[in-house]
């Protein structure tokens, strides 16, 4: 791959919206990625491996729990921060910011908000220094955008719960040491359970021969009457919403990520239309290949500035779960399309792990998939502006 030349687009000035710290926070992030991420990822990404080298990186700069307290490890820092991370990372991999998410928002963010106060002493500083990973487990083989069908189970058997059922498409699976685990108890009522690599019935398989998101390690979570101690319950919150809950806050991070995977599509078009040749003219000054450039600052811009009032909004505990889906639907599309753009810009390079267009292009069809589907988000949008459910 060749040196990271990224340069970020700030159209309508909008590092004026952001405070000193917000802009601290973010270019330590960019910094890291440029050093660390993008010199390897090609590289990982063809070999199918997440480059598990820099999960402390991710720790130094804030990525596992930006905004969980600082004293349980996090980074104790607002809204905008966490964006802010999210997007810099996505623009070197989206497979690195799922790790990320996976571990603040899925792992860490029930752990703080649903768990008891042994729970988030035991697990959350672990988590926060990158000593452990998580993963979590909502997903089934015949219950992907309807969770709320799972099959997988717990039934009380005095000293313990005996957990049974299976997890699909999970992020981090394959090397996490704790896995949050949604499953229905007996009277069908769904609870969050801690369960940690070691208990016996419990194993990982890797999923292999993905297209997309290859720098992330996928995998199955199997239990087979696994024994779960009674303290692993998180007892704060039961019910769908509880692991919808965590969903929020991982769709806000994937709002600014899509953004950071935009930005590193159209910088890298912008650049090699002003310097590729053909018919004697930079290609940049084709009007079909300026029209393509200048959507495509349009549309980054508009979705830094719809991004931008939600981490505003968020930050006053006002954002509603339809805005979140708002802006995750809104920005992975936008950015799945500028990387197909971006790519033609370049033509034949385009399709080679020389640039990161690609690469970036094959991720996005999993981030438009995971976290709520592309569709599933139009139709939180449809239930909320009508009232009328498609769901039901
Ligand atoms: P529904 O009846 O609407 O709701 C059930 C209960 O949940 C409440 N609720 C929410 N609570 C918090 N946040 C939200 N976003 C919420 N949405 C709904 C709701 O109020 C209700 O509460 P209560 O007290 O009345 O019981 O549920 P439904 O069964 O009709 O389903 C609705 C639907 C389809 C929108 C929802 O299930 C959904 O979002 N489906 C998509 C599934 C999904 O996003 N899965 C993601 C799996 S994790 C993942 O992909 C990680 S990728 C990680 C990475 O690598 O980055
Ligand atoms: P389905 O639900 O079968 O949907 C198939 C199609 O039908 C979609 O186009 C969908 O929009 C459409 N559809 C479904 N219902 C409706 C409806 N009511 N109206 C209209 N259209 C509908 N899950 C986890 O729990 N943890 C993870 O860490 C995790 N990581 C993932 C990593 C990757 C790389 C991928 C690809 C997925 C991951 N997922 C994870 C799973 C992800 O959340 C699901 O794939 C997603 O929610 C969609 O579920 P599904 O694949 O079963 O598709």
């Amino acid at each position: 791959m060749r040196p990271d030349l990224f340069e970020a687009p700030d159209y309508y000035n909008l590092d004026e919206l952001l405070t000193d710290e917000h802009k601290l926070v973010r270019d330590a992030a960019r910094e890291w990625v440029k050093r660390e991420v993008s010199p390897i990822i090609e590289e990982y990404a063809q070999k199918a491996e997440f480059p598990i080298q820099i999960i402390n990186g991710l720790a130094e700069i804030g990525a596992f729990g930006p905004y969980i307290p600082m004293e349980y490890g996090g980074a104790g820092l607002d809204q905008i921060s966490y964006g802010l991370i999210m997007q810099e990372i996505e623009r070197g991999d989206s497979g690195v910011r799922s790790t990320a998410s996976v571990q603040s928002s899925l792992v860490m963010y029930p752990i703080w908000k649903y768990g008891n106060e042994e729970q988030r002493q035991k697990y959350l500083p672990k988590l926060a220094s990158g000593e452990w990973i998580g993963c979590f487990g909502l997903t089934e083989p015949d219950h992907g955008s309807n969770p709320s069908g799972m099959v997988t189970n717990f039934k009380d058997m005095g000293d313990h719960y005996l957990l049974n059922g299976a997890k699909m498409w999970i992020s981090n699976a394959p090397f996490a040491q704790v896995a949050v685990v949604w499953a229905k108890n007996e009277e069908g009522r769904i609870h969050g359970l801690i369960v940690e690599r070691g208990m016996e019935g419990f194993t990982t398989p890797e999923t292999h021969n993905k297209w997309s998101l290859r720098a992330s390690a996928t995998g199955e979570l199997i239990f087979d009457n696994v024994k779960v101690p009674k303290e692993n319950l998180l007892p704060n919150k039961s019910g769908l919403g509880a692991p919808l809950g965590c969903l929020d806050s991982a769709r806000y991070g994937i709002a600014w990520g899509a953004i950071g995977a935009a930005m590193d599509c159209y910088d890298t078009a912008l650049r090699y239309s002003k310097e590729r040749m053909q018919f004697g003219k930079p290609i940049g000054q084709f009007q079909l290949q300026q029209k393509k450039l200048a959507e495509m600052i349009t549309e980054i811009t508009k979705a830094q500035l719809l991004t931008w009032r939600l981490g505003v909004l968020r930050n006053d505990s006002k954002a509603t779960s339809a805005q979140i889906s708002m802006a995750k639907r809104n920005n992975v599309d936008m950015a799945i399309n500028i990387a197909r753009e971006a790519r033609q810009i370049l033509g034949g390079m385009g399709i080679t792990g020389e640039y990161s267009i690609m690469r970036h292009s094959m991720n996005l069809e999993s981030v438009i998939t995971y976290e709520g589907t592309h569709d599933i988000h139009l139709l939180i949008t449809g239930l909320d502006i009508t009232g009328l459910n498609a769901f039901k």
